[in-house]
């Protein structure tokens, strides 16, 4: 934990499209992260309002607007005093392209163990199995 005692948040989005699929995103970098699976987001900067950190990193990574929802759940990172807070969106404009993703695919249900995910993003996947299977 850094000094403060407030953890900082990396946001990310559980995109969920029409037919209730789930956009996960390929890393191209740093090295150590390239080709894991991810929910796209980014750090919260400095006095930043956490949904429009997200709205933000999905305008950079993907080139979509988004409408964000619930939080889907949190989960600590390796780096000391970090949180990844991973929320419900839907895109409302604009199709995901390539921009810092090496590759994107959109899962259904029964598809979610289909990438190797992330380590802090694989636990959120039983969760999203979960609501998926309930909405
Ligand atoms: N991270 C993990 N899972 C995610 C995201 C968006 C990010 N779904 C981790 C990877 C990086 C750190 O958080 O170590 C910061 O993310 P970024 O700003 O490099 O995307
Ligand atoms: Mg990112």
């Amino acid at each position: 934990m850094e000094s403060s005692g407030i953890p900082r948040v990396v946001v990310a989005a559980a995109l969920v499209d029409i037919r209730e699929r789930v956009l996960a995103c390929c890393r191209r970098g740093p090295s150590a992260l390239a080709g894991g699976w991810e929910f796209p987001g980014g750090k919260v900067e400095p006095g930043e309002d956490e949904v429009a950190a997200l709205v933000r990193e999905c305008r950079e990574e993907l080139g979509v607007d988004v409408e964000v929802g619930s939080v889907l759940g949190e989960v600590p990172l390796p780096a000391d005093g970090w949180v990844l807070r991973v929320r419900f969106g839907r895109i409302i404009a604009g199709e995901p392209r390539l921009i810092t993703h090496s590759a994107h695919r959109w899962l259904a249900r029964d598809e979610l163990d289909d990438v190797p995910w992330l380590a802090p993003d694989a636990p959120l996947i039983e969760d999203l199995r979960r609501y998926l299977g309930t909405a």
